[in-house]
Protein backbone atom coordinates (compact mmCIF):
# COMPACT_ATOMS: atom_id res chain seq x y z
CA UNK A 1 0.00 0.00 0.00
CA UNK A 2 0.92 3.38 -0.50
CA UNK A 3 2.92 4.85 2.76
CA UNK A 4 0.85 6.42 5.49
CA UNK A 5 -0.27 10.10 4.34
CA UNK A 6 -0.16 8.93 0.06
CA UNK A 7 -3.26 6.99 0.30
CA UNK A 8 -5.09 9.52 -2.03
CA UNK A 9 -3.20 7.73 -4.38
CA UNK A 10 -4.59 4.43 -6.31
CA UNK A 11 -3.58 1.08 -5.71
CA UNK A 12 -3.68 -1.16 -8.16
CA UNK A 13 -6.63 -2.89 -6.47
CA UNK A 14 -8.27 0.37 -6.18
CA UNK A 15 -7.53 1.07 -9.95
CA UNK A 16 -9.60 -1.66 -10.99
CA UNK A 17 -12.43 -0.65 -8.46
CA UNK A 18 -12.85 2.46 -10.07
CA UNK A 19 -12.42 1.51 -13.20
CA UNK A 20 -15.05 -1.32 -12.87
CA UNK A 21 -17.30 1.58 -11.02
CA UNK A 22 -17.17 4.06 -14.01
CA UNK A 23 -18.09 1.03 -16.38
CA UNK A 24 -21.09 0.38 -13.91
CA UNK A 25 -22.54 3.78 -13.62
CA UNK A 26 -21.70 4.77 -17.51
CA UNK A 27 -22.10 1.98 -19.47
CA UNK A 28 -23.45 4.42 -22.25
CA UNK A 29 -19.80 5.69 -22.95
CA UNK A 30 -17.89 3.61 -20.83
CA UNK A 31 -16.12 0.01 -22.05
CA UNK A 32 -13.82 -1.92 -20.04
CA UNK A 33 -11.09 -4.46 -21.81
CA UNK A 34 -7.73 -5.12 -21.08
CA UNK A 35 -4.70 -5.24 -23.80
CA UNK A 36 -3.27 -8.47 -21.89
CA UNK A 37 -1.42 -9.06 -18.61
CA UNK A 38 1.55 -8.28 -16.83
CA UNK A 39 4.65 -10.61 -16.24
CA UNK A 40 3.07 -11.33 -12.84
CA UNK A 41 -0.69 -11.69 -14.21
CA UNK A 42 -2.56 -8.50 -13.74
CA UNK A 43 -4.69 -7.53 -16.05
CA UNK A 44 -3.48 -4.59 -17.65
CA UNK A 45 -7.07 -2.56 -18.44
CA UNK A 46 -7.97 -0.83 -21.34
CA UNK A 47 -11.05 1.79 -20.90
CA UNK A 48 -12.90 3.38 -23.87
CA UNK A 49 -14.66 6.14 -23.86
CA UNK A 50 -17.31 7.18 -26.99
CA UNK A 51 -20.56 7.47 -27.75
CA UNK A 52 -22.17 4.34 -28.65
CA UNK A 53 -19.33 2.68 -26.89
CA UNK A 54 -19.99 -0.35 -28.52
CA UNK A 55 -19.38 0.03 -31.83
CA UNK A 56 -16.25 0.57 -34.07
CA UNK A 57 -16.81 4.29 -35.59
CA UNK A 58 -15.87 6.04 -37.92
CA UNK A 59 -14.45 8.37 -35.12
CA UNK A 60 -10.56 9.45 -34.75
CA UNK A 61 -9.02 7.32 -31.77
CA UNK A 62 -6.74 8.72 -29.36
CA UNK A 63 -5.10 6.69 -26.89
CA UNK A 64 -3.86 7.78 -23.43
CA UNK A 65 -1.03 5.48 -21.47
CA UNK A 66 0.30 5.66 -17.46
CA UNK A 67 2.71 4.76 -15.58
CA UNK A 68 4.94 2.68 -17.91
CA UNK A 69 7.95 4.12 -15.20
CA UNK A 70 6.47 2.42 -11.73
CA UNK A 71 7.53 4.87 -9.46
CA UNK A 72 5.82 7.34 -11.26
CA UNK A 73 2.38 7.04 -9.44
CA UNK A 74 1.05 10.67 -10.32
CA UNK A 75 0.43 9.69 -14.06
CA UNK A 76 -1.93 6.80 -13.07
CA UNK A 77 -3.62 9.50 -11.58
CA UNK A 78 -3.69 11.55 -14.38
CA UNK A 79 -5.10 8.66 -16.41
CA UNK A 80 -7.90 8.32 -13.93
CA UNK A 81 -8.59 12.23 -14.42
CA UNK A 82 -9.56 11.72 -17.58
CA UNK A 83 -11.65 8.66 -17.03
CA UNK A 84 -13.79 10.46 -14.54
CA UNK A 85 -14.00 14.29 -16.48
CA UNK A 86 -14.78 11.94 -19.73
CA UNK A 87 -17.50 10.12 -18.18
CA UNK A 88 -18.76 12.20 -15.40
CA UNK A 89 -18.89 15.40 -17.88
CA UNK A 90 -20.55 13.56 -20.45
CA UNK A 91 -23.83 15.28 -21.01
CA UNK A 92 -23.36 18.25 -18.82
CA UNK A 93 -20.04 20.34 -19.61
CA UNK A 94 -20.51 20.68 -23.53
CA UNK A 95 -16.31 20.50 -23.99
CA UNK A 96 -16.65 17.23 -22.67
CA UNK A 97 -19.58 16.16 -24.77
CA UNK A 98 -18.73 17.53 -27.39
CA UNK A 99 -15.18 15.28 -27.35
CA UNK A 100 -17.44 11.95 -26.50
CA UNK A 101 -19.63 11.99 -29.34
CA UNK A 102 -16.89 12.93 -31.77
CA UNK A 103 -13.76 10.83 -31.19
CA UNK A 104 -13.13 7.32 -29.42
CA UNK A 105 -10.66 7.87 -26.08
CA UNK A 106 -8.91 5.02 -25.06
CA UNK A 107 -6.94 4.90 -22.07
CA UNK A 108 -4.34 2.40 -20.32
CA UNK A 109 -3.91 3.84 -16.69
CA UNK A 110 -0.85 1.54 -16.05
CA UNK A 111 1.37 -0.45 -18.17
CA UNK A 112 3.56 -1.35 -15.47
CA UNK A 113 1.22 -2.92 -12.37
CA UNK A 114 3.68 -5.31 -11.11
CA UNK A 115 6.23 -2.17 -10.66
CA UNK A 116 3.75 -0.05 -9.24
CA UNK A 117 2.73 -2.35 -6.80
CA UNK A 118 6.07 -3.57 -5.64
CA UNK A 119 7.30 -0.36 -5.74
CA UNK A 120 4.89 0.60 -2.58
CA UNK A 121 4.91 -2.93 -1.25
CA UNK A 122 5.45 -2.78 2.60
CA UNK A 123 4.06 0.94 2.85
CA UNK A 124 7.18 2.51 1.65
CA UNK A 125 8.17 3.80 -1.80
CA UNK A 126 11.07 1.99 -3.49
CA UNK A 127 12.31 4.10 -6.15
CA UNK A 128 11.29 1.57 -8.67
CA UNK A 129 11.38 2.24 -12.22
CA UNK A 130 11.54 -0.79 -14.86
CA UNK A 131 8.87 -3.91 -14.84
CA UNK A 132 9.51 -7.03 -12.33
CA UNK A 133 10.72 -9.61 -15.24
CA UNK A 134 13.85 -10.72 -14.03
CA UNK A 135 15.74 -7.91 -12.48
CA UNK A 136 13.41 -5.38 -14.62
CA UNK A 137 13.22 -3.99 -18.32
CA UNK A 138 12.84 -0.49 -18.25
CA UNK A 139 9.51 -0.58 -20.82
CA UNK A 140 10.19 2.67 -22.28
CA UNK A 141 13.07 1.21 -23.97
CA UNK A 142 11.51 -2.07 -24.76
CA UNK A 143 9.78 -1.02 -27.81
CA UNK A 144 10.28 -2.08 -31.60
CA UNK A 145 11.54 1.08 -33.00
CA UNK A 146 15.80 1.45 -33.95
CA UNK A 147 15.77 -0.79 -30.97
CA UNK A 148 19.16 -0.15 -28.54
CA UNK A 149 20.68 1.39 -31.87
CA UNK A 150 21.89 4.83 -30.58
CA UNK A 151 23.43 4.54 -26.77
CA UNK A 152 19.81 5.73 -25.50
CA UNK A 153 19.27 2.18 -23.67
CA UNK A 154 21.81 -0.63 -21.82
CA UNK A 155 22.27 -3.80 -22.38
CA UNK A 156 23.02 -4.70 -18.90
CA UNK A 157 20.28 -5.96 -17.05
CA UNK A 158 21.00 -4.52 -13.42
CA UNK A 159 20.89 -0.86 -15.38
CA UNK A 160 17.18 1.28 -14.66
CA UNK A 161 17.53 1.56 -18.69
CA UNK A 162 18.10 -1.86 -19.41
CA UNK A 163 16.40 -2.30 -23.12
CA UNK A 164 15.67 -5.85 -22.32
CA UNK A 165 17.29 -9.06 -24.18
CA UNK A 166 15.10 -8.45 -27.33
CA UNK A 167 12.49 -5.96 -28.81
CA UNK A 168 9.09 -6.51 -26.81
CA UNK A 169 10.00 -9.17 -24.51
CA UNK A 170 7.98 -7.37 -21.72
CA UNK A 171 4.47 -8.47 -21.99
CA UNK A 172 3.40 -5.21 -21.12
CA UNK A 173 5.15 -3.72 -24.04
CA UNK A 174 4.23 -6.24 -26.46
CA UNK A 175 0.55 -6.47 -25.16
CA UNK A 176 0.13 -2.30 -26.11
CA UNK A 177 1.76 -3.02 -29.03
CA UNK A 178 -0.96 -6.11 -30.40
CA UNK A 179 -3.75 -3.20 -29.39
CA UNK A 180 -2.58 -0.22 -31.29
CA UNK A 181 -1.69 -2.82 -34.11
CA UNK A 182 -4.94 -3.79 -33.97
CA UNK A 183 -6.34 -0.57 -34.64
CA UNK A 184 -5.30 -0.87 -38.25
CA UNK A 185 -8.60 -1.50 -39.98
CA UNK A 186 -8.63 -1.49 -43.78
CA UNK A 187 -5.12 -0.82 -43.71
CA UNK A 188 -5.23 2.47 -41.98
CA UNK A 189 -4.35 3.16 -38.39
CA UNK A 190 -7.28 4.68 -36.48
CA UNK A 191 -5.37 5.89 -33.68
CA UNK A 192 -4.05 9.64 -34.75
CA UNK A 193 -3.08 10.83 -31.09
CA UNK A 194 -1.17 9.44 -28.06
CA UNK A 195 0.42 10.93 -24.83
CA UNK A 196 2.05 8.64 -22.30
CA UNK A 197 2.56 10.36 -19.38
CA UNK A 198 5.51 10.30 -17.24
CA UNK A 199 7.28 11.86 -14.01
CA UNK A 200 8.99 14.38 -13.33
CA UNK A 201 10.60 17.84 -14.98
CA UNK A 202 7.30 19.53 -16.71
CA UNK A 203 8.03 18.80 -19.98
CA UNK A 204 6.30 17.94 -23.46
CA UNK A 205 8.28 15.99 -25.68
CA UNK A 206 8.08 14.48 -29.26
CA UNK A 207 10.12 12.02 -31.45
CA UNK A 208 12.74 11.10 -31.76
CA UNK A 209 14.60 10.77 -28.90
CA UNK A 210 17.05 8.19 -30.56
CA UNK A 211 18.55 11.21 -32.61
CA UNK A 212 18.92 14.41 -32.50
CA UNK A 213 18.32 15.26 -35.76
CA UNK A 214 14.70 17.49 -36.40
CA UNK A 215 13.80 15.23 -39.42
CA UNK A 216 14.93 11.87 -39.98
CA UNK A 217 13.55 8.86 -42.27
CA UNK A 218 10.03 8.57 -41.70
CA UNK A 219 9.93 12.24 -40.55
CA UNK A 220 9.39 15.27 -42.78
CA UNK A 221 10.00 18.92 -41.91
CA UNK A 222 6.41 19.58 -42.18
CA UNK A 223 5.68 16.83 -40.06
CA UNK A 224 8.43 17.65 -37.39
CA UNK A 225 6.98 21.16 -37.32
CA UNK A 226 3.41 20.11 -36.78
CA UNK A 227 5.42 18.07 -33.79
CA UNK A 228 6.91 21.09 -32.59
CA UNK A 229 3.38 23.13 -33.13
CA UNK A 230 0.96 20.71 -31.15
CA UNK A 231 3.60 20.09 -28.38
CA UNK A 232 3.92 24.19 -27.56
CA UNK A 233 0.63 24.97 -27.98
CA UNK A 234 -0.25 22.10 -25.07
CA UNK A 235 2.88 22.79 -23.47
CA UNK A 236 1.51 26.87 -23.22
CA UNK A 237 -1.56 25.46 -22.02
CA UNK A 238 -0.14 23.89 -18.52
CA UNK A 239 3.30 26.00 -18.44
CA UNK A 240 5.64 23.08 -19.40
CA UNK A 241 8.90 23.46 -21.60
CA UNK A 242 8.05 21.97 -25.14
CA UNK A 243 11.12 20.61 -26.88
CA UNK A 244 12.00 17.27 -28.65
CA UNK A 245 12.68 14.30 -27.04
CA UNK A 246 16.65 14.10 -27.67
CA UNK A 247 17.12 17.21 -26.64
CA UNK A 248 16.64 16.16 -23.22
CA UNK A 249 18.50 12.73 -23.57
CA UNK A 250 18.80 10.46 -26.29
CA UNK A 251 16.60 7.18 -26.10
CA UNK A 252 15.99 4.43 -28.21
CA UNK A 253 13.51 2.00 -28.21
CA UNK A 254 10.92 4.81 -26.88
CA UNK A 255 7.26 4.44 -27.04
CA UNK A 256 6.98 7.70 -29.00
CA UNK A 257 9.21 6.60 -32.02
CA UNK A 258 7.14 3.35 -32.07
CA UNK A 259 3.91 5.50 -32.34
CA UNK A 260 5.10 7.77 -34.76
CA UNK A 261 8.36 5.04 -36.54
CA UNK A 262 5.60 2.35 -37.06
CA UNK A 263 1.82 3.74 -37.00
CA UNK A 264 2.46 7.79 -37.81
CA UNK A 265 0.76 8.66 -34.27
CA UNK A 266 1.24 11.73 -32.90
CA UNK A 267 2.62 10.56 -29.90
CA UNK A 268 3.68 12.94 -27.32
CA UNK A 269 5.32 12.58 -23.73
CA UNK A 270 4.52 14.46 -20.90
CA UNK A 271 6.48 14.50 -18.04
CA UNK A 272 4.11 15.78 -15.22
CA UNK A 273 5.14 17.90 -11.62
CA UNK A 274 7.25 18.59 -10.43
CA UNK A 275 9.54 20.67 -12.43
CA UNK A 276 12.98 19.94 -10.32
CA UNK A 277 14.66 18.98 -7.56
CA UNK A 278 14.97 16.00 -5.30
CA UNK A 279 16.09 13.54 -6.87
CA UNK A 280 13.53 10.36 -6.08
CA UNK A 281 11.63 12.32 -4.02
CA UNK A 282 10.51 14.19 -7.12
CA UNK A 283 8.35 10.84 -8.03
CA UNK A 284 6.50 11.62 -4.70
CA UNK A 285 4.38 14.74 -4.68
CA UNK A 286 2.10 14.37 -1.48
CA UNK A 287 -1.45 13.32 -2.51
CA UNK A 288 -2.60 16.44 -1.77
CA UNK A 289 -1.41 17.97 -5.34
CA UNK A 290 -2.92 15.38 -7.23
CA UNK A 291 -5.64 17.42 -8.33
CA UNK A 292 -3.63 20.07 -9.16
CA UNK A 293 -1.24 18.63 -11.04
CA UNK A 294 -3.95 16.46 -13.16
CA UNK A 295 -6.06 19.07 -13.70
CA UNK A 296 -3.08 21.10 -15.06
CA UNK A 297 -3.25 18.97 -18.15
CA UNK A 298 -7.05 19.52 -18.63
CA UNK A 299 -6.75 21.86 -21.20
CA UNK A 300 -3.40 19.72 -22.86
CA UNK A 301 -5.57 16.57 -22.90
CA UNK A 302 -8.21 18.82 -24.33
CA UNK A 303 -6.18 20.24 -27.45
CA UNK A 304 -5.05 17.33 -28.35
CA UNK A 305 -8.37 15.42 -28.76
CA UNK A 306 -9.50 18.08 -30.76
CA UNK A 307 -6.08 18.06 -32.90
CA UNK A 308 -6.81 14.20 -33.70
CA UNK A 309 -9.46 15.09 -35.94
CA UNK A 310 -7.55 17.63 -37.97
O1 LIG B 1 13.71 8.30 -19.89
C1 LIG B 1 12.50 8.19 -20.12
O2 LIG B 1 11.98 7.15 -20.49
C2 LIG B 1 11.59 9.42 -19.95
N1 LIG B 1 11.95 10.17 -18.78
S1 LIG B 1 11.68 9.54 -17.27
O3 LIG B 1 12.34 10.42 -16.30
N2 LIG B 1 10.13 9.56 -16.94
O4 LIG B 1 12.17 8.20 -17.25
C3 LIG B 1 11.76 10.35 -21.13
C4 LIG B 1 11.42 9.72 -22.43
C5 LIG B 1 11.41 10.74 -23.52
N3 LIG B 1 12.36 10.46 -24.55
C6 LIG B 1 13.61 11.02 -24.59
N4 LIG B 1 14.01 11.83 -23.67
N5 LIG B 1 14.38 10.73 -25.61
CA1 LIG C 1 -1.34 13.42 2.35
CA1 LIG D 1 -18.65 6.95 -30.82
CA1 LIG E 1 -13.21 3.62 -34.77
ZN1 LIG F 1 9.09 7.82 -16.90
Amino acid sequence: DFPAGDEGYHTYAEVTAELEATRNEHPDVARLSGVGTSYEGRALHLLKISDNVAQDEDEPEVLFTCNQHAREHLTTEMCLRIVQRFTNGYGTDETVTALVDSREIYVIPSVNPDGAEYDISGGQYHGWRKNRQGSGTDLNRNWDYRWGCCGGSSGNPGSDTYRGPSPFSAPETAAVADFVNSRVVGGSQQLKAHIDFHSYSELVLWPYGYTYADTAEGMTEQEARRFADLGRRMAASNGYSPQQSSDLYITDGSVNDWMWGEHKIWSYTFEMYPRSGGGLDGFYPPDERIEQETARNDEAVDILLEAAGE
